[in-house]
């Protein structure tokens, strides 16, 4: 066993939190307050292979592994949580399954623009009345001819109205339940398909969400990806990868918590001394700093059991689960240390609680993982 990540790995890392400190971190407050998408930065992310960390080199992505690929991600998200999932999701999960599901035509003309960033990629299977329960899913695709029609609407959808390549669910086969959903890609500007403006949302702000209609929209038939009425599967298995994105921006956010509260507290005088020199205050980031790590490995071993090709999807739950809640406590404890100047905008901390939030909830909720880790645990599976 060998917890030390790689020469290769350390260089990614490296070259993120330069890229991070230098275009990310200086933006974050700014794009957050006026809910603004870092369009500057993807042109920069794409150079670096930001966009497509995991794909194939052969299909333009940077060919890292997944250990790399989350190192990137909390590198990220320690700077600005919302430019991080940004990426994870044109990586997994739109990249995922456009490498994994795919045929060669389908990856020339879908991966290879994301795996570029010549695209931004989104992943449309949330619906208003669909969420940790996808199989409720009421957007239909009709076979006619040589097309699909897609017909309904996904809610929820980041980077939403800047992707080119969505990545969307549908039924082909309404009373066949799970085992009707298909997958779908479906271009921006394909008549028929539409978004709202972002959502007004309490954090991540910069990374927009909207809803996506489909009215009547028609996609070629070489637009399936798999098999009709694999497209549960298909989603299943791009969460399982994809969690351990989120995974990995929460340990980012739990890591921005510790230096925050950490280099406020040698700041800060109170009783006639640093606060950091108080024990209440290095109780307090001592429980932040175990958080962040334990957070760490689990987010790790997840991604390297992913890259070996063994059994994940507890371990991705687990790391998200538990990376998420150690995201939302510190980022309260990292509001405490800092008092009433936590509480302002002038401080990043308030912004840190207000991202950390998303991470329980999103691709599956607290409660969905802990539904996973039981199954796996007890044995119901
Ligand atoms: N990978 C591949 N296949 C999987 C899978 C996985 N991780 N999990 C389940 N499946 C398969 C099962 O094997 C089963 O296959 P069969 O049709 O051959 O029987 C099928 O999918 C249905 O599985 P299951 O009965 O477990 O489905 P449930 O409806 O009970 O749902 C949960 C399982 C709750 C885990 C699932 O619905 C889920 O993850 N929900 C949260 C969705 C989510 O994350 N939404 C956020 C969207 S992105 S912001």
């Amino acid at each position: 066993m060998d917890f030390r990540l790689s020469d290769e790995q350390e260089a990614v890392r490296k070259m993120v939190r330069e890229f991070a400190e230098k275009n990310v971190a200086p933006i974050a407050a700014a794009i957050d307050r006026e809910k603004r998408f870092p369009t500057e930065n993807i042109p920069r992310m794409a150079e670096l292979g930001l966009l497509g960390m995991t794909a194939p080199a052969e299909w333009g992505g940077a060919g890292f592994d997944y250990v790399s690929y989350v190192v990137a991600l909390e590198e990220l998200a320690r700077a600005c949580a919302a430019t991080s999932v940004i990426v994870s999701v044109t990586n997994t999960l739109a990249g995922y399954p456009l490498n994994a599901f795919s045929n060669d035509a389908q990856k020339e003309r879908f991966l290879r623009p994301l795996a570029t960033g010549a695209k931004l990629g989104a992943f449309a299977l949330s619906e208003p009345n669909a969420g940790s329960d996808p199989a409720a899913m009421t957007t239909v695709a009709v076979k006619k001819g040589g097309s699909y029609v897609l017909s309904g609407q996904k809610n929820f959808i980041t980077n939403g109205g800047h992707a080119g390549i969505y990545v969307v669910f549908a039924k082909t086969d309404v009373a066949a339940k799970h085992r009707g959903i298909s997958a779908f890609v479906v271009e921006a500007g394909t008549p028929g398909f539409t978004w709202s403006p972002p959502e007004d949302k309490m954090g991540i702000r910069a990374a927009h969400s909207t809803q996506l209609f489909f009215d009547n929209c028609e996609i070629p038939v070489e637009n399936l990806l798999g098999q009709e009425g694999e497209g549960f599967k298909i989603a299943m298995a791009t969460l399982d990868r994809g969690r351990i994105g989120i995974a990995a921006q929460a340990v980012g956010i739990a890591q921005a918590c510790v230096d925050a509260a950490a280099a406020y507290a040698k700041e800060r005088h109170a009783f006639g001394k640093p606060i950091a020199h108080h024990q209440a205050i290095q109780h307090m980031i001592a429980d932040m700093h175990v958080a962040a790590e334990a957070s760490r490995v689990l987010t790790w071993r997840a991604a390297f059991l992913c890259q070996q090709g063994e059994k994940f999807g507890t371990a991705s739950a687990m790391a998200k689960l538990f990376a998420s809640e150690a995201a939302m406590k510190n980022a309260i404890d990292a509001v405490q240390v800092h008092g009433g100047a936590g509480y302002t905008t002038d401080f990043p901390v308030e912004r840190y609680m207000r991202d950390a939030k998303i991470t329980e909830i999103y691709e599956g909720t607290s409660e969905i993982q802990r539904l996973v880790i039981a199954r796996d645990a007890i044995g119901l599976k």
